[in-house]
């Protein structure tokens, strides 16, 4: 046994092309010349295969990584030993046509360079035989340019446009949609004069060297034709799986316009979606006609028992089999992790959240604090640091009333109480106990309730009652640890403090640094209701308090 990397082939002039699709997984088995990825540019659409049959051990490349030749796709693990471990991917024989295409396309360019009527032919297409036309780009008395793409073609492993190799008006199409066409194939007679000059340099840059027969092309008939060369080492047969039945071009339209492709029908040849398509997508969801799948499931979420994704047009979450890296164990869910989790994914996914960070000095509220708890020594009665936190907050959710409100389709709910949540973490998952009117409470009682509140979590004996009706959060893991994390806001409430571990910071009071007790705060917040200079005031509201109690007297 042997790993092999498997690279990127040569895709010609194509600097970056986008990873689109991951046609396989890890643990798979592969056989040599069987697609692995998808990437596309604006141009065409291509599956790069591997090189070697194996079991696939690890992606190096994600869902809309940029790659060009020579990117490390995947490392495979291939039977017996291979001379070098890391191979060029698609088999050189896919090089060749590359570098032949421009041949094609180059005669008719070569005539046109004088003036007159221009022929545009098939370049190269390399193992391709009879590719369908699916799509016609262009119209008699259009104006092209060179490179602009003509026509998209299609076979059963790649979609590309075929780009004009001159510029001029175009006078004749010779080809309908639905025609099968080769290299070398008339598609269309254009009338006006060619840049030579241009051309000719850019035919050099790209293929000269190899090329033996006279060229004169256009700049991007070698790219389209490197698609093809690429695919063409292909075991042809097995269809791409799962991509929307369109061009580079419509797909790059629907991007543009931020179309779910896969929710659109076509009307186009076996169902192919077309620009047309796009827009009237486009339209009947702008009239309300039709949602996407992403807005159903945003009015609907919470029945998203279903976490593989699918009713957000995602792709399925990934199935892999774990028993082929090693032993595993198998353990349900608790019920609580089940239910917190689909609430959090989701307050994750809907909500437009941010987080802002900061540090507040606690170092005369920790003293005031330690002292407090050892006068109390006897009594046993503890104050907390999160309960001092509790009315901190309740002082900035008076002065920053939104973060203590909640959204109601178009309308703002502004509380006028004040029941704090905190995350207690229990061993069935996390619980949200709230502390009810705390504005009306001492930190005395708030610490006595938060350690009863907490105690009824661990032990799973928490009323839904005593879990309900917070109108903020305070998630605390400063008795853990850590520096600042991201909270996810406990929906409908609209923000939630994180709170980490408190250091000694040396900070500068101006004429030397000073060792202070400093907290960090993470403040997340929904942007659809609260803008960051009104976060950043709000945590630097909570810091003063925090810094000086007596603030909240002002
Ligand atoms: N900085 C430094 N020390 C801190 C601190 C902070 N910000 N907050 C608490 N501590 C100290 C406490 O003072 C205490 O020390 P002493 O016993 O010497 O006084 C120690 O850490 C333990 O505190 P604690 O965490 O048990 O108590 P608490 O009142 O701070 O918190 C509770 C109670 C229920 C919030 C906590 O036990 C808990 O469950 N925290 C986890 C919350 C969580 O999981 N959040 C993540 C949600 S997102 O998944």
């Amino acid at each position: 046994m042997s790993i092999v990397e498997i690279k990127v082939p040569d895709i010609g002039d194509f600097d970056e092309v986008t990873v689109i699709e991951l046609m396989v997984k890890v643990g798979d088995t592969v056989k040599a010349d069987q697609s692995l990825i998808t990437v596309e540019s604006d141009k065409a659409s291509m599956e790069i295969p591997s090189s070697h049959a194996g079991v696939v051990k690890d992606f190096q490349v994600a869902l809309g990584d940029k790659v060009k030749q020579g990117s490390v796709v995947l490392m495979l693990e291939v039977e017996g030993a291979v001379a070098s471990a890391v191979v060029a991917a698609p088999a050189p024989q896919a090089a060749a046509p590359v570098v032949q295409a421009p041949v094609a396309a180059a005669a008719p360019a070569a005539v046109a360079a004088s003036s007159g009527p221009i022929e545009v032919r098939v370049p190269d297409i390399g193992d391709f035989k009879d590719v369908a036309v699916i799509e016609i780009m262009v119209k008699p008395g259009d104006s092209i340019r060179i490179e602009q793409s003509l026509i998209t073609v299609e076979s059963d492993k790649a979609a590309m446009e075929i780009p004009s190799s001159a510029a001029g008006v175009l006078k004749e199409l010779k080809i309908k949609v639905g025609d099968k066409v080769n290299i070398g194939d008339l598609l269309a007679i254009l009338e006006g004069v060619v840049p030579t000059g241009a051309v000719a340099a850019t035919v050099a840059s790209v293929a000269a060297p190899a090329l033996a027969a006279p060229v004169a092309a256009a700049a991007s008939v070698p790219a389209v034709a490197t698609v093809a060369a690429a695919v063409a080492a292909h075991n042809p047969g097995a269809l791409t799986v799962g991509l929307p039945h369109a061009s580079p071009s419509v797909r790059k339209f629907a991007r543009e316009l931020g179309v779910p492709l896969n929710e659109v029908k076509g009307s186009g040849l076996k169902g192919r979606i077309t620009d047309a398509d796009v827009q009237s997508f486009t339209r009947s969801v702008m009239s309300g006609a039709v949602q996407t799948l992403a807005a159903a499931a945003q009015a609907k979420p919470a029945a998203a028992g279903g976490n593989d994704g699918a009713g957000l047009g995602l792709i399925p979450w990934p199935k892999v089999d774990f028993t082929k890296f090693g032993p595993i164990e198998r353990k349900e869910m608790s019920r609580i992790k089940k239910i917190s989790g689909a609430n959090l994914l989701r307050n994750a996914i809907m909500i437009p959240a941010v987080t802002n960070h900061d540090d507040c000095d606690i170092t005369d509220l920790e003293a005031f604090r330690v002292s407090t708890n050892k006068e109390n020594e006897k009594s046993g009665a503890k104050v907390t640091m999160l309960a001092f936190l509790i009315k901190a907050c309740v002082a900035a959710l008076k002065k920053f009333p939104e973060f203590n409100s909640s959204l109601d389709g178009d309308a703002l709910i502004y509380k006028q109480y004040f029941h704090i949540g905190f995350a207690a973490d229990t061993p069935n998952g996390l619980m949200v106990p709230v502390i009810k009117d705390a504005d009306k409470k001492g930190i005395m009682q708030i610490s006595l309730e938060m350690g009863e509140l907490a105690k009824k979590a661990r032990d799973g004996k928490l009323s839904p009652a005593e879990m309900s009706g917070a109108s903020f959060t305070i998630s605390s893991l400063g008795g853990i640890g850590g520096r600042y994390f991201t909270p996810i806001i406990n929906a409908p409430e609209v923000a939630i403090l994180g709170v980490c571990k408190s250091t000694i910071q040396p900070i500068w009071d101006g004429k030397a640094f000073q060792p202070r007790l400093m907290l960090p705060l993470s403040l997340t917040w929904d942007h659809r209701v609260i803008d960051g200079a009104a976060a950043a005031r709000f945590n630097v509201y909570l810091g003063q308090i925090l810094g000086d109690f007596r603030r909240v007297l002002l």
